[in-house]
């Protein structure tokens, strides 16, 4: 295997395994229900990889990935990689229908689906299978012949990595858009190696020595660098959560397994701190602690630091570059800024023209750097509106403080990050629409108290009593058609909403 020929052959999964030969007793996972050491996973990954051919799924074709965070998803994800079949990481909270367009719009061969989420994959593949797709399904269950475990078992491990090139494509993550349906985002192997080499070694800092723990699931791009790209570049130890990362549920796994480095997004520090179950500092063995998603308010990093003597280094990254780009690190954290470009990318903010915009003026942040994605799948036009030959357009608007750090200023575009998620208010909006009782609705983003974002509805009923049991039915009406962290925390009436002369209405007014 030629893994140290860099532009050249590259399999990620291989380059990992290769990596960590002489670490096969060690424990690379541990999850709710067990553990798994390196040799475990290679073995598990590489039987995963003849099933895969076993069933007739080749080389760049694509199987959707929709798990709980456990160890059969790092055993799914690099055995794919290892026959060269491209994984396809879908948000476990997402509606069935949002699901079986990624199934349709990625022509998966195979759904492997964690057992949890049967309310969702189960209409998902009937949706799919209609129209006209042929998908096999595998379940990750605790136990059962046909499930993911009796199949690996019955099966044996492929021999050899596929021979991929390194800019071949190993994984596609989905991202959502102001309209329209989810961007399907493609990214190489070697755009997995450059996140590993240019912010998790010399930034995030992981060692053999790390134990790492991720709030934000696998199927984000930021958990999977986190909870799986990173530690297994240097033989770390992952703890995984399937469930809803609650702060007792952090704090007890921060405890017992003596996590040393901890990343969520801000809404789950700020949730933390809050916590009566907050442990003293001395029952954890935090070294280091990692935000994004959205911007770390200021309070909350020196509260957490002042509490815990462990530092957050906030930095921003996206779907589109894998991984952070700009970041806070060790020895230079300001709060409040996303800290000072990560070596290997650059960053700049301009203007509209596409000049740079002069020092301390607010601009759109650009940048570049070896792990931008390749495309978004079968759609030029956004692509064409995103990647810039080398440079990607963030949708950000950033400025530069005199010491050189970059502070966060909001999004371009209408999109909003709650929780470190994007929620489209055009999405939102649409579905309060479909209720009986609305008129229109317009929601916008608000910084709440604690600095951070929260959805509000603004909402004209219509033959209905504008009381609170329409506020928590109206809730619940989103909640039971969105991904939960969409439905607005707060929903207002009003007479009418504010428009322009061509009937557009004014968000920026409702904010
Ligand atoms: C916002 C931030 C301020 C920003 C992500 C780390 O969040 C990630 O990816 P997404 O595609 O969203 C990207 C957008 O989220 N954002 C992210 N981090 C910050 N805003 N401060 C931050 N620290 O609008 C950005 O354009 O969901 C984060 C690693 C990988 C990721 N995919």
């Amino acid at each position: 295997m030629t893994t140290d020929n860099p532009g050249e052959q590259l399999n990620f999964a291989g380059y990992v395994f290769a990596a960590n030969r002489a670490r096969a007793a060690k424990i690379a996972y541990v999850d709710d229900r067990r553990t798994l050491r390196y040799g475990e996973l290679e073995d598990a990954a590489r039987r995963f990889a003849s099933l895969l051919t076993a069933r007739g799924i080749r080389r760049e074709e694509r199987i959707v990935l929709f798990m709980l965070d456990c160890v059969e998803l790092p055993i799914a994800f690099l055995g794919a990689l290892f026959a060269g079949v491209v994984p396809v990481l879908v948000n476990t909270m997402l509606p069935a229908d949002d699901v079986g367009y990624m199934i349709v719009h990625s022509s998966a061969r195979l759904v492997v689906a964690s057992e949890e989420l049967a309310a969702s994959y189960g209409p998902a593949l009937t949706m799919a299978r209609a129209s006209g797709e042929e998908t096999m399904l595998i379940v990750a269950a605790a136990t059962g012949g046909d499930s993911l475990n009796g199949l690996l078992a019955a099966s044996s491990p492929m021999p050899h990595p596929a021979r991929t090139h390194a800019d071949d494509i190993a994984l596609w993550l989905y991202s959502s858009g102001s309209t329209g349906r989810p961007k399907a985002v493609v990214h190489s192997h070697d755009n997995i190696r450059q996140t590993i080499e240019l912010y998790g070694k010399p930034i995030f800092g992981v060692t053999e020595d790390d134990t790492v723990f991720s709030a934000a699931k696998l199927f984000f791009a930021y958990g999977l660098g986190n909870g799986l790209t990173f530690p297994l570049a240097v033989g770390a130890r992952v703890v995984l959560m399937a469930g809803r990362p609650t702060p007792e549920a952090l704090f007890q796994r921060l405890i017992e397994q003596r996590v040393t480095i901890f990343c969520g997004a801000p809404t789950t520090y700020v949730a933390m701190l809050a916590s009566p179950a907050l442990p003293p500092r001395d029952h954890l063995s935090l070294r280091v602690a990692i935000s994004a998603g959205e911007a770390l308010p200021e309070a909350v990093g020196e509260r957490f630091e002042a509490h815990f003597g462990a530092p957050i280094l906030d930095g921003i990254g996206s779907t589109e570059m894998l991984h952070i780009y700009l970041s806070n690190r060790l020895g230079d954290v300001r709060y409040g800024t996303s800290g000072r470009p990560v070596p290997g990318y650059e960053v700049e903010i301009r203007d509209e023209a596409g000049q740079p915009v002069p020092p301390g003026e607010l601009g759109d942040l650009w940048v570049s750097g070896p792990s931008a994605a390749l495309m978004y799948w079968r759609d030029r036009k956004r692509s064409q509106a995103t990647f810039f030959g080398p440079w990607m357009k963030t949708g950000d608007k950033y400025r530069a403080l005199p010491s050189g750090h970059l502070a966060y200023a909001g999004r371009s575009d209408d999109m909003l990050k709650v929780s470190g998620q994007y929620v489209s208010p055009v999405e939102v909006e649409a579905v309060l629409q479909t209720h009986a009782a609305v008129f229109e609705a317009a929601v916008v983003g608000k910084i709440d108290e604690r600095g951070l974002m929260r959805t509000v509805a603004y909402v004209v009923v219509t033959g209905r009593a504008s009381d609170d049991t329409l506020a928590d039915e109206l809730k619940a009406h989103v909640k039971a058609r969105l991904a939960p962290h969409k439905y607005p925390r707060d929903v207002h009436f009003v007479d009418e909403l504010p428009k322009t002369a061509t009937g557009k209405v004014q968000r920026y007014r409702l904010r």
